[in-house]
This record gives structure tokens, sequence and C-alpha cells, in this order.
């Protein structure tokens, strides 16, 4: 009798959990087809899961942040040197668990710090805790304190799962293919076999675009962190430079570079966002930030893009894939349904002048020399002996076979370049150049001359102007190429085939993010683009949470 009533209770208290779940389900906007089973074990899918909803299963003890590391480490396993070969993660991170388990013992004892807690992310591996850059020249190299957005993350209770793999020196080696370094190898597309991931944050790319951790941090100085967003469906952030803080990021140009958020969601993007942003001493280019950063998830509004006015610089579209300016197109009938006025042409009034510049490679290139030289005298130990850029060019031409692996990989020309550079009157010149024709006479120009709240553009065309502006861009995924696109050759990585990615591109003048976050957030939100595609069936890692609980 006594065990039955126990049954009874236990089938009664089970009954209730039943409901309360459902009940939970069906308030998050999730089918009420299922069945009361598959209520209880309701894990959200890693493919796709967004920070809220990992957050939320949390708080309510559904699952662990050692569940959760141990669920990211399993499906990196899975594809990253096995099956697909992605190559999307260089290293993991050691500590990783038994953070995770401080967190967890945390969250119990006084509860989450915020919306990070127990999240774990990628880092792209140029942005420094232990080793940095995916060159074997700086292995083991010791830096002096962790990269200030990744102790801002920790400060935020978020996991730094691993490192992301990256185009070696963020693509400023030279003329090699996206996504390879000496390190990791040569990282792939999850949505083209042997597909380009772009770059230069192509791990960061690969890597939350089939849920290997929650979200990434990429850089950018021309593209980095917008481009491979575009290439693999995803929200990307490229903050105005001085947003966020570079100290501890290896350089390219202090002038261009910039840190921010790889993520599936613009809600994901903007929580990363305001975590990340945010002045520092080592960086003075945060100190002409405005003084208080913005709670970027206030931006999300559906009703965002209502009454905005958008320019479209059609002019940087002519050597764009037809597919994808017909997307872009179709889009802004969406964009004007949802309130927004659209100018179309809104063309930059020194187009011409902009697209014959020169400017860019002499800012970035002296600026490369002086500021990667600092950056290697900072650290403590670099166990290879390299102590400046003449000393990189040396090893990768002693390391030929790990750095300069023919037919592909051979070019350092960008390194020998920047080598040849001085800092004279010529360079402070591009500099002013650069900041006129990007900003005052450019991006700046043309949202004035046509009273625009923004621009909006393909991804793929928007970093150019706002990398020598230092402005910021929010990439959001807009479509796929079509079944019948031609599979192009691997060499070693195929330009482009079926199903590949791309995105829409919101571009705003300095310190904009808010505003840009709110039309994004309207219009991802009114298309929901993203799993129009899945990623190809090998590309998406198996392991869910609950082959790991109980295990
Ligand atoms: C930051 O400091 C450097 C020298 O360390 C200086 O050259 C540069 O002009 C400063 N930039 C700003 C924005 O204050
Ligand atoms: C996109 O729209 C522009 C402007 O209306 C038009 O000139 C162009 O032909 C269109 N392109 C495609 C591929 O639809
Ligand atoms: C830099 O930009 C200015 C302004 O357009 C131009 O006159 C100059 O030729 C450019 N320099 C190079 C090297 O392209
Ligand atoms: C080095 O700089 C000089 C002078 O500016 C130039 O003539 C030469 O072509 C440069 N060499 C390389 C390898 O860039
Ligand atoms: C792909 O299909 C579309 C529509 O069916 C057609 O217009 C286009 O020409 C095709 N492209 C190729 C490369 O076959
Ligand atoms: C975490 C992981 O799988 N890292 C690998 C990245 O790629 C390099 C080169 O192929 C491997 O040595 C790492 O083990």
């Amino acid at each position: 009798m006594a065990s039955k009533v126990a049954y009874l209770r236990q089938l009664s208290l089970l009954t209730i959990g039943i409901l309360v779940l459902a009940l939970v389900c069906a308030s998050r906007g999730q089918t009420s087809a299922q069945s009361p089973e598959s209520a209880v074990f309701n894990f959200p899918d890693l493919y796709e899961a967004s920070i809220a909803e990992l957050q939320d299963g949390l708080e309510r003890g559904h699952f662990t942040s050692v569940d959760l590391v141990k669920a990211y480490f399993a499906r990196i396993e899975e594809v990253n040197l096995q099956g697909p070969t992605l190559r999307a993660v260089l290293e993991t991170n050691p500590s990783a668990l038994r953070q995770a388990a401080e967190l967890d013992l945390e969250r119990k004892l006084i509860g989450p710090r915020g919306p990070l807690h127990g999240i774990p992310i990628l880092l792209k591996d140029n942005i420094a805790t232990l080793h940095s850059e995916g060159s074997f020249a700086l292995l083991g190299s010791v830096v002096p304190r962790d990269a200030h957005v990744a102790a801002k993350l920790r400060a935020a209770g978020a996991i730094i799962l691993g490192k992301a793999n990256l185009s070696e020196w963020a693509h400023f080696r030279g003329s090699v293919p996206s996504g390879f370094s000496g390190r990791g190898g040569q990282a792939t597309s999850a949505y083209v076999p042997l597909g380009d991931p772009s770059g230069s944050s192509s791990g960061s790319g690969i890597g939350t675009s089939i849920g290997l951790a929650a979200a990434a941090l990429g850089t950018e100085t021309d593209g980095s962190i917008i481009s491979p967003s575009n290439m693999n469906n995803l929200v990307g952030i490229k903050p105005t430079v001085g947003l966020t803080s570079r100290a501890g990021v290896v350089p390219i140009s202090q002038h261009q570079d910039t840190v921010g958020p790889m993520a599936r969601s613009v809600a994901d993007a903007a929580a990363i966002l305001s975590v990340i942003a945010g002045r520092d001493p080592r960086d003075n280019f945060t100190l002409a930030q405005p003084l208080v950063v913005p709670d970027y998830t206030k931006a999300l509004k559906p009703n965002g893009l209502k009454g905005v006015r958008l320019g479209v610089p059609r002019k940087f579209f002519t050597r764009t894939n037809t597919n994808i300016v017909a997307a872009f197109n179709a889009s802004l009938e969406t964009i004007r349904n949802l309130g927004a006025t659209i100018v179309d042409p809104a063309d930059f009034p020194d187009f011409a002048e902009l697209e014959a510049s020169r400017n860019e490679s002499i800012v970035t290139q002296t600026d490369f020399k002086v500021q990667v030289n600092e950056y290697i005298a900072e650290l403590l130990d670099v166990p290879t002996g390299v102590k400046n850029l003449a000393d990189l060019i040396a090893f990768n031409i002693a390391h030929a076979d790990e750095e300069l692996i023919p037919p592909f990989y051979t070019d350092q020309s960008e390194f020998i370049s920047s080598e040849n550079t001085t800092v004279n009157q010529a360079f402070f010149d591009a500099v002013a150049a650069d900041k006129d024709l990007g900003a005052t006479r450019g991006i700046d120009a043309t949202l004035k001359a046509f009273n625009l709240d923004a621009l909006l553009l393909p991804s793929a065309v928007a970093p150019g102007p706002a990398a020598i502006a230092g402005y910021p861009i929010i990439s959001v995924p807009l479509g796929f190429l079509p079944p019948n696109t031609t599979l192009a050759p691997a060499q070693p990585i195929r330009s482009s085939g079926p199903n590949q990615p791309f995105g829409i591109a919101f571009m705003g003048t300095a310190f904009s993010e808010f505003h840009l976050i709110s039309f994004a957030f309207a219009y991802e939100q009114a298309t929901h683009n993203r799993l129009k595609q899945l990623a190809f069936p090998e590309a998406i890692p198996k392991t869910q949470l609950a082959d790991i609980i109980g295990k």
C-alpha cells in the first residue's frame, strides 16, 4: 500500500512537473504538439540554442555549465578533426570544465552574475589568453595578462571554451586562402563541403554556425568579422573602432582593428557586445567613446525599423553575385513593409576617389610593423626567440614546411611590404586621407546628403568603407546561393557552391551600434532567414545535452 501511495505521489508530482514544463514551453512559443515525455526532456538543440535559452535551462537546473562544456567539447570532437574535418577550433581550454564547475557552484550559492554566467564562448586565437595567432612563431609565448575583452567575458561569468582557428595573422601575412593557419591547418565551411569559410575570423564563424559554442568573438581590420559572418550564416557586429578594447589582441592597425561578437542571433550578439564594450586605459582609442555603454539588449524591439530612413549605396554592388543582389532587392520590400523608407540609390559623393585610393594599405602596413613589434615586446616569454616583424619573416622561411606550405600557403608578401615601411609624412597623410574618404566625405556625407539613419548593403561589400572610417556594421543572415550553383573547384577550398550563405548589412556612423542593432533585430524577427538552410549533414554534430546528462 505504502509503495502504491508513494508511487501515486510520484506520478502526480511527475504530472504536475510535466504540466508546468508544458506550460513553460508553450509560453516560450514552442509547438504544443510535443508528447509529455519530450516536454520533460526538452533540452535546447545546441545547433541553434540561444544564450537566453541556455541561461534559462541553467537557472531551472535542467542542466549545468559542466554539462554544456562537455556537450560542446563532444561536438567539437565530432567535426573538428574527424568527419568533415572543419578545423574550426585550434585548442580547447583545459580549465573550462573546472571553471564551469565553479560557476555552477556560484550560481547555486549566490545566483548568476548576468546573462553570460556559465555560457561557453570561443575566442579567435589572436585574442590573447595563453598563446596566440595560429602561427608557430608565437607558440608557447606568455602574455602579460588576458586581453581586456577576454577579462570582461570572464568577469561576466562566461566560460572561454577554447581558441578558434583563423586566417593566420588575421589574414595579414600575404595572399593565402582564408581560414588557414600553420598551427590549425585549413578550416572549411559547414555549408559547402571544403568551402571557403571566409576570414579572418574563420573558426569563430564555423564554430558558431553549427553550435560548437554558444557564440564567439572575432576581430576585424577590414572584413574579418562581417565577411565570415556573411559566409557562415551568422549575425556579426563589427563595432566602431574604440568601442571595444584591443589591448591584448594581436594587432594589425590601431586605426582599423576592432573586436566584436559573432552569434546566431541579434539578441545573442547584443548581449555579448554589452559585456565587452567599454573604456580601457590600455587602449586610448576607447577613451573617445560615449561615457555610458548602452545596454544593447534594450535595442531589441520588433518595430525597430518603423520610421527609419535607410540608403542603398548601389555603386558598391557592381561585382556582387546576381543571386545576392536579387535577394537583397527582395529584402527591400520586406524592410519597407516594416515601416522604413528606402532611398535607392544613395551613393557616396566620393565613390570614385574612394575606389581609386590606395591609402589603406599604407596605413595598415605601417601600423602593423610598429604595433606588432610593440605587441611582441610586451610578451613575457617567446620560446621561438622571435622579437619583431623581421624575425617573424625569417622564422617563416626557416620553418617553411609548417608555415609556407606549397602550393597554396607560400606567400608572406604583406609581412615583407610592412617591414619595408617607415612612419613618415606619407603615412600621416594616408591616415588623414582615409578618415576623410571613409568617414567625413564618405559614410557621414552620404547619411547627411540623404537624411539617413543608416546604409543598407549586401554584407559582402560592406567592410571596405567602414574599415577606413572605423565605423560600425552589423550583418544578419539574408539567404543562400541556389541549389543549382556551380560547385567551384577545391583549390584547396571552394570559393562558392550550392547553399553558401550570405547576409545583409546595416552600416552607420561612429557609435551608432544601438540603432543598427534595433534595425537588424526588426529585420531578423520578420525573416528568420538563418534556419532556411542547415549545414550539410556530416557537418552537424549529433551530441546534445541529453547525451551528456546522467552519463
Ligand atoms: C594613443 O596613444 C598613442 C601613443 O601611445 C598616440 O600615438 C595616439 O595618437 C593616441 N590616440 C588617441 C586616439 O588618443
Ligand atoms: C536590383 O535592383 C536594382 C535597382 O532597382 C536594379 O537596377 C537591379 O537590376 C536589380 N538587380 C537584380 C539582380 O534584381
Ligand atoms: C589618398 O587619398 C587621397 C584623397 O583621395 C588621394 O589624393 C591620394 O592619391 C590617395 N593616396 C593613395 C596612395 O592612393
Ligand atoms: C620598399 O620600399 C621602397 C621605397 O618605398 C620601394 O621602392 C620598394 O618597392 C619596396 N619593396 C617592397 C618589397 O615592398
Ligand atoms: C538555376 O536555376 C534558375 C531558376 O530555376 C535559373 O534561372 C538559372 O539559370 C539556373 N542557373 C544555373 C547556373 O544553372
Ligand atoms: C581542438 C583541436 O581539435 N585542435 C586541433 C586543431 O588542429 C590542429 C592541427 O590539425 C591539431 O593539432 C589540434 O589538435
